[in-house]
């Protein structure tokens, strides 16, 4: 068989096996600099990564995958809609953004993950591939648009004609020599709805968010206080923000996710905000074991809480 004929059979066993173990969407990138006009690094230089210093310390790595794999050949991205409609929601509760309803999906994902990884490194002789859901120091969006996953929308995220941008991101990083796909294009045109419903203005330009404004960032990631002239903007979110992508016009068309891990559990769209503001730790790790709010932790959800209990009109000591 020639070496061309090799590279399309794996490339249709590839995403075929892909598509068997859920993913929704599956592309493929060749090995080049992952963002050659350094974007990262101005997104860097600005301060824009806030408190998350491993973001700065991962900067050459994410800019170049060969410092993971030295003779990688392709990158494979994933995709995994988790999309389902938000419950309604009553005047006391507050919001937790929907991708952390359910069960955590680095978890979720880790043996498809794991089993497509083992797959590709079964196609050829000393092949070796990584795999990683988000926590990879892996440029997940810029290579989901060079493999034709995605584009980037002005709110920085992929989103798709089909999904929208409800969706998670993998990649696994392969020696394999795989067919590369088109990359995507800009789908955004002039529209502008993400920048102006920001309620913190955190996408400071189209495509940039400034994390240190960004809703999610402030409730997920921060582990000091808020900052007072943010609290207003918080409303009523506890646990990351969802309101740039509510708006986005490409979410319309999005259809239920067929996963039912992601599906929201009793209680967890909708928090009670009274009930999270004074919910102890041991029940705080209890009720959030296993989905993505425990890493906002204990102390994290209580302050969130507070701070969105003023938003709604009700007084904190
Ligand atoms: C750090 C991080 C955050 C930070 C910073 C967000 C950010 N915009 O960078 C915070 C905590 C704020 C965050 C929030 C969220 N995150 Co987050 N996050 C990440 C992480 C770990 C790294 C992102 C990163 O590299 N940022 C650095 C900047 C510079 O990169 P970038 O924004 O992708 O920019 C690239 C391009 O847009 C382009 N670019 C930059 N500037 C410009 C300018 C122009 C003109 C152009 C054309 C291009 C361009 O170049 C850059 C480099 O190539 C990724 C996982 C991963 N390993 O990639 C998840 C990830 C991006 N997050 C994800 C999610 C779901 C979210 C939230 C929606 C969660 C929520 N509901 O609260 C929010 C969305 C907020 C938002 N609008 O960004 C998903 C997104 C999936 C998708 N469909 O895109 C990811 C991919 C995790 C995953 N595996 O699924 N996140």
């Amino acid at each position: 068989m020639t070496r061309g004929r090799d590279t399309s059979t794996h490339t249709e066993a590839v995403k075929s096996k892909a598509k068997g173990l859920g993913f929704d969407q599956c592309g493929i990138a060749s090995v080049v600099l992952a963002d050659p006009d350094d974007n990262l690094g101005r997104w860097l230089s600005h301060g824009y990564h806030g408190t998350m210093g491993w973001m700065a310390k991962t900067h050459a790595i994410r800019q170049d995958v060969r410092q993971k794999i030295p003779d990688a050949e392709s990158v494979v991205v994933l995709a995994k809609n988790y999309y389902s409609p938000r419950p309604e929601k009553g005047p006391d509760e507050g919001r937790i953004a929907s991708y952390a309803w359910g069960r955590d999906y680095h978890r979720a994902l880790r043996k498809p993950l794991r089993r497509l990884v083992q797959f590709i490194d079964k196609l050829e002789e000393n092949t070796h591939s990584y795999g990683s859901v988000d926590t990879g120091p892996v440029l997940e969006r810029t290579w989901a648009a060079r493999a034709g996953v995605g584009s980037i929308g002005k709110n920085s995220l992929a989103l798709t004609r089909s999904m929208g941008s409800w969706f998670f991101l993998a990649t696994v990083i392969t020696t394999v020599k795989l067919d590369a796909d088109q990359p995507a294009e800009d789908i955004c045109g002039t529209c502008r709805a993400c920048l102006d419903a920001c309620p913190t203005g955190a996408i400071v330009e189209p495509y940039v968010v400034d994390s240190n404004r960004c809703i999610s960032y402030q409730t997920i990631e921060n582990r000091g206080e808020v900052p007072e002239a943010l609290h207003k903007g918080h409303g009523d979110w506890v646990f990351g923000c969802d309101i740039c992508q509510e708006v986005c016009p490409w979410n319309r068309f999005a259809c239920e996710t067929e996963e039912t891990d992601f599906l929201p559990r009793e209680g967890h769209a909708n928090p009670n905000l009274e009930g999270l503001r004074s919910m102890d730790e041991e029940t705080f790790n209890r009720e959030f074991e296993g989905t993505p709010v425990r890493r906002a932790k204990h102390a994290g959800m209580t302050r969130n809480a507070k701070i969105a209990l003023g938003n709604v009109g009700k007084t904190v000591d």
